[in-house]
C-alpha cells in the first residue's frame, strides 16, 4: 500500500471511495532499446508533484479537491505480455468504479494495456497519440508488446490520431493512416493542425502522451529525445481545446527517464499531469452526492458500454 498521497494532498482527498481520479504508476522499463531509466519515471514524477503549487492560475481551480487516489504501482515485469495484461486488468477495474483513470509510466508499451481497457469500456474511442515516434510496428524484437508497438493495436481497433511524429521506419508507412497523422515538420509551419485533428475525433477520447513529443530543449529526460518537438504553450493550447470540445475519458503519460542532475523534465511532467486534470474538471461542479459505481453515473452513462457479461 502507498503511505504517501499524490502531491502530498490531505488524506480526505486521497481516499478511493471519494476520489474521482485514480492515478496508477507503472514503473516498467522492460523493452527500452536505448537509454534505460523509464522505470524511475513514476517516482520522479511523484516527487516533483509534491513540490508543485496545487492552485492552477489559468483555470482558477484546485483540481485535487475532486479527489486523487494514488493506486498501488503495477510492478509485473516477468514478460512484456504479462505487464500489458496487468495494466489492462487494473485499468479496467478502476474504469468500472467510475473513476477518471490516469496512468504514469514507464515506457510506452504500458499503453497497449491501457488503451485495450478503455477501448473495451467506451463506444467509438478515439486514441489521441502525442509522440515523436509513430510506434506502429506490429512486433519488435520478438514481442507485440514492445514500446515500438505501442499504438499498433490502437491503429487496428480505434480511431487513432497521431500528433508530433518525426521519427519512423519506412515499413510503418503501410500501417499508418496518413490523413490522421500530424507530422512535426508540418506542424512547425502551420498551426491549422489543431482544429483539423479535433475535427477528426469522435466524442470519447483517450490521450496517450509520450513526453518525447516535447522538444528536447524543454524535456531532455526521455529515452529517445528527438529534435524539433512541441513546446509548452502550444501543447497546452491544443489539450485545452480537446478537453473542452470532447469527452476525454482518461489519459496516460509515459517515457519520463529522470536525470539526477536536472529535474526540470520531472517538474514539467508533474505540471502537465496537473494541467490535464485541471482542464478536465474545471468546467464541472463538485457533486455532493458523488457515487462510486458506474451505474450511478449520469455523465458516463451515455458513453460506457459495459454489459452484464463483463461483470
Ligand atoms: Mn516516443
Amino acid at each position: 500500500m502507498n503511505t504517501k498521497t499524490y502531491a502530498g494532498i490531505p488524506e480526505k482527498y486521497a481516499k478511493l471511495d471519494r476520489a474521482k481520479i485514480v492515478l496508477i504508476p507503472v514503473p516498467y522499463d522492460g523493452t527500452s532499446t536505448w537509454q534505460k531509466g523509464a522505470d524511475k519515471g513514476p517516482q520522479a514524477f511523484l516527487e516533483a508533484s509534491e513540490n508543485m503549487e496545487l492552485y492552477d492560475i489559468e483555470t482558477d481551480s484546485e483540481v485535487y479537491k475532486e479527489g486523487v487516489y494514488l493506486a498501488d504501482a503495477i510492478t509485473e515485469n516477468t514478460s512484456p505480455e504479462r505487464m500489458v495484461d496487468a495494466v489492462h486488468q487494473v485499468t479496467k477495474s478502476y474504469i468500472k468504479k467510475n473513476k477518471f483513470v490516469t496512468l504514469f509510466g514507464g515506457e510506452h508499451s504500458i499503453s497497449i494495456g491501457t488503451i485495450r481497457a478503455f477501448n473495451e469500456s467506451y463506444q467509438n474511442l478515439t486514441v489521441l497519440h502525442i509522440d515523436a515516434h509513430a510506434d506502429l510496428r506490429q512486433s519488435y524484437e520478438g514481442s507485440t508488446c514492445n514500446h515500438a508497438c505501442a499504438v499498433y493495436e490502437a491503429s487496428q481497433t480505434t480511431n487513432l490520431i497521431q500528433v508530433g511524429i518525426r521519427s519512423m521506419d519506412i515499413q510503418e508507412k503501410s500501417v499508418m493512416n496518413h490523413d490522421k497523422v500530424y507530422f512535426a515538420h508540418e506542424m512547425a509551419i502551420d498551426d491549422s493542425w489543431m482544429d483539423a485533428a479535433i475535427e477528426q475525433m469522435t466524442d470519447n477520447v483517450f490521450i496517450t502522451f509520450d513526453l518525447d513529443a516535447f522538444d528536447p530543449s524543454i524535456v531532455p529526460s526521455t529515452g529517445t529525445p528527438e529534435p524539433g518537438g512541441l513546446f509548452w504553450y502550444e501543447t497546452l493550447d491544443f489539450l485545452k481545446q480537446v478537453f473542452k470540445e470532447k469527452n476525454v475519458v482518461g489519459f496516460d503519460i509515459v517515457e519520463l527517464c529522470p536525470n539526477e542532475q536536472d529535474k526540470s523534465s520531472d517538474f514539467l511532467a508533474a505540471k502537465l499531469y496537473y494541467k490535464m486534470l485541471s482542464y478536465k474538471f474545471s468546467n464541472e461542479e463538485v457533486e455532493d452526492n458523488y457515487e462510486d459505481t458506474y451505474e450511478a453515473s449520469n455523465h458516463l452513462g451515455n458513453y460506457i458500454k459495459f454489459n452484464e457479461e463483463d461483470e
